[in-house]
């Protein structure tokens, strides 16, 4: 079979909102479904509802500093030069000050429908991936009793139905509540509104849900909504916040009009168009790839398949992972559609007011991590909150650049927020990483190295790789040591001491001002900034350093324990996410020590973040045990990951990584099958991209690549590492072979098989 199961059931209510309700959403809207039989709970969010900011009691600096320090990096930097290190807490004494008003993402509230049956029979409940729709079901009384949810992006809401086998038996109480103080529940016509302002920053919130009964009758009362004796009933549910992204004050208009009028039309529209037009919007995404690894899932619930996973051969572990895989996919769509801001540490779904790390984004690997499925599995779209994120941060973080490091361009550090929080605040090993910027742009030029839509790369990625690029022409330090351009203070993330030239800092920036050097050429734009840029690569510290035990070093001098697993290894960041490093290379030698030395383990991002490293380095049966270990060891019973706590950028990271074993293209060569396990014997992926705005399918048998079609989005040169020959669709295609590949030139939406 081919995966046509994509679905997570089990045989009882969700107990736990964390690891066992199940998740809907179409980015701005999230909601957990508990599918109880009594008492039904849907917790649900809307992503821009966040304390901190702007108007925050607690005063907000956006993480500048709050008086000035004219010479406080510089002094650090001259002590980096004398004595080569300083203790982290130290430098946060020094350049740190405490976090104010960064705030932290919000739970919005919970619908709640009390039902009058408590014991059930043949009780299931679903979360169909190929559908996006949650269910429940069960038989009480000699009553077969369902109810289906979904997060409609088209028309931004959420909706549920809640039916019945037997005309006249559904009968249920809606209520509605919220953690937060200062507001207000009213109802009327069968619609229930919860509207207030967050105490912590006056920032206000709207929900409403509308109930619609076919049959029997629904009445109003205190704050709930009773429906007695219905054939089926529907529920509507928008919701909105104040929140606006724009700089400075980060607040737009009364949500309420919005809200209404997603409702009205909604309603206006029924249960049937609202399921179409979600059907086809998120088909039109999700469908785009298949995996097929030779699963075949055996009739267990979810939760006891991937307790019987073993990560070994059998049909029902490809079953885990296909449906893994999937779901990864499933999740991005679910947590980032345009018109909203990009997936936090937590995607949509948060439950609490104070959730771990603020349910913010990070940016020394999470939120990064969060989009590397969005181009190579097929759902460049997704990416759209991540692109205007970034576009976002440039004003406060031009403020940052120049108050801190008197600096051109913009920067951003370890974490933010929605409202620009570009600066720092005083976790001594989590505080300082400017560098945070050069790196999510990357994720920008990638997307332009996959489309090949210089359009995008002009308006969208350029701009912002240029003030990134700024911030380091002005910014980096002449190491007295060997004369080389060194970040200074610079930090590997969460790792040891400062130092100058840490190798994750050097290599970001290196191939920062690659790309930026590459981008200016390709647009044929700015030819003294590109000079320049390419003198200061010339003196830059590439960061790539081999070690006394073969290790590529994590700093430039050689610091490195062999017997050191802490979960971090950004210092082979030019090898995944970047391309400084290829496999076979010394470097790419090194860098496998380095990895074999971390171990196996570690947190669930950095589990995910090793698939991709070991498929880098072309070890297909390294990546697929780490896989095992992440299934095994940090996902929770909903599949989510676990850090622990939740935290999803494992589910992200770790589908790129499937991906990453399935085909490369980031030396600009089409790589299929460059890290397959011998797990996945034989199988079939339909869909994936290439850069160079290629989409590749590939079957492969025993280890070996059966038949390869490539679908060319435009004209232009495509090189694929095979020996070919290579079909078009009027025969034989004239290529040039060079080493182990071909290329050809290819004609925008032609296809060309090999094998
Ligand atoms: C990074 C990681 C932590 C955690 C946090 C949200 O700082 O080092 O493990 O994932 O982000």
């Amino acid at each position: 079979m081919t995966g046509s199961h994509l679905t997570l059931w089990y045989d009882r209510p969700a107990t736990d909102w964390e690891t066992e309700a199940l998740p809907i959403g179409n980015g701005a809207l999230g909601a957990m479904v508990f599918g109880g039989i009594g008492l039904e709970q849907i917790q649900f969010n809307e992503k821009t509802l966040w304390t901190g900011g702007p108007g925050s009691r607690q005063g907000y600096d956006f993480g500048n500093w709050t008086s000035p320090r004219p010479d406080a990096i510089s002094e650090v930097r001259e002590t980096l030069d004398r004595e080569g290190r300083m203790a982290p807490e130290e430098v946060a004494a020094r350049l740190g000050q405490p976090k104010s008003g960064f705030g932290a993402y919000q739970t919005f509230g919970d619908l709640w429908l009390d039902l009058p049956a408590d014991t059930s029979d043949d009780y299931r409940r679903e979360l169909s991936l190929r559908e996006a729709v949650a269910r429940v079901a069960y038989t009480s009384g000699g009553v077969r009793h369902t109810r289906e949810y979904f997060a409609g992006h088209p028309g931004n809401v959420i909706v549920g139905r809640i039916s019945a086998d037997r005309p006249g038996t559904v009968e249920f109480t809606l209520r509605v509540s919220s953690p937060h103080d200062d507001k207000r529940i009213s109802v009327a016509d069968g619609r229930l509104t919860m509207r207030g302002a967050l105490a912590d920053n006056g920032m206000l919130f709207e929900a409403q849900v509308q109930v619609v009964v076919e049959g029997g009758t629904r009445t109003d009362g205190a704050g709930r909504v009773t429906v007695t004796g219905a054939d089926s009933a529907v529920l509507v549910l928008s919701a909105g916040t104040g929140y606006a992204p724009v700089y400075p004050a980060y607040r737009g208009e009364d949500p309420h009009d919005a809200v209404t009028a997603a409702v009205d039309k909604a309603v206006a529209q029924g249960y049937d168009a609202l399921r179409r037009a979600h059907q086809d919007d998120y088909t039109r995404l999700f469908d785009r790839v298949e995996l097929d690894l030779r699963q075949e899932a055996p009739d267990v619930p979810t939760d006891r398949l991937r307790a019987a996973y073993t990560g070994g051969d059998s049909a029902a572990d490809r079953a885990l992972e296909a449906l893994y895989f999937a779901y990864g996919r499933y999740l991005l769509i679910a947590s980032s559609r345009a018109g909203s801001l990009p997936a936090n540490l937590q995607g949509v779904w948060n439950d609490s007011t104070a959730p771990a790390w603020s349910g913010d984004y990070h940016v020394n690997i999470n939120l990064q991590m969060n989009y590397w499925p969005a181009d190579v599995t097929n759902l460049a779209e997704t990416a759209r909150p991540y692109d205007e994120y970034v576009q976002a941060m440039m004003a406060p973080g031009r403020r940052t650049a120049r108050e801190m490091f008197a600096a051109e361009g913009w920067v951003v550090h370890n974490e933010t927020n929605p409202f620009g929080f570009t600066g720092v605040h005083d976790w001594a090993t989590a505080f300082w990483f400017p560098e945070a910027a050069a790196w999510v742009t990357q994720d920008l030029y990638d997307r332009y190295r996959f489309s090949g839509d210089a359009g995008y790369l002009r308006e969208t990625a350029y701009p912002v790789m240029k003030g990134a690029a700024e911030f380091w022409l002005d910014t980096l330090h002449a190491d007295p040591r060997d004369g080389t351009l060194v970040v200074s203070p610079s930090y590997s993330p969460e790792h040891g001491d400062f130092s100058a030239g840490a190798s994750m800092s050097q290599q970001i920036v290196w191939d920062l001002l690659t790309n930026v050097a590459e981008a200016a050429a390709v647009l044929d734009v700015d030819a003294e900034f590109r000079a320049r840029v390419l003198e200061v690569l010339e003196r830059l510290d590439p960061g790539l350093r081999i070690g006394s035990w073969g290790q590529l070093q994590e700093w430039k001098a050689d610091w490195d324990e062999a017997d050191d697993t802490h979960r971090h290894v950004s210092h082979l960041f030019g090898l995944h996410p970047g391309r400084q490093i290829a496999a076979g290379s010394p470097e790419g030698e090194a860098a496998k020590v380095t990895l074999a030395a971390r171990g196996d383990g570690g947190t669930g991002w950095s589990k995910a973040w090793k698939i991709n490293f070991w498929a880098r380095l072309l070890d297909g049966d390294h990546a697929h045990t780490v896989l095992g270990e992440l299934l095994k060891h940090s996902t929770l019973d909903n599949l989510w990951d676990t850090h622990p706590p939740f935290q999803i950028d494992g589910n992200f990271g770790a589908v790129a990584g499937m991906a990453e074993m399935l085909v490369q293209s980031h030396h600009g060569v089409i790589h299929m099958l460059p890290a397959l396990p011998s797990a996945w014997r034989t199988g079939a992926v339909r869909g994936l991209r290439a850069r160079g705005d290629v989409t590749v399918d590939v079957s492969w048998r025993d280890g070996a690549a059966e038949k390869v079609t490539l679908r060319a989005g435009r004209t232009g040169e495509v090189t694929v590492r095979t020996a070919g020959p290579v079909r078009g669709e009027q025969g034989e295609v004239a290529v040039r072979r060079s080493g182990d590949t071909v290329s050809w030139d290819a004609e925008a939406g032609k296809v060309y098989t090999i094998g």
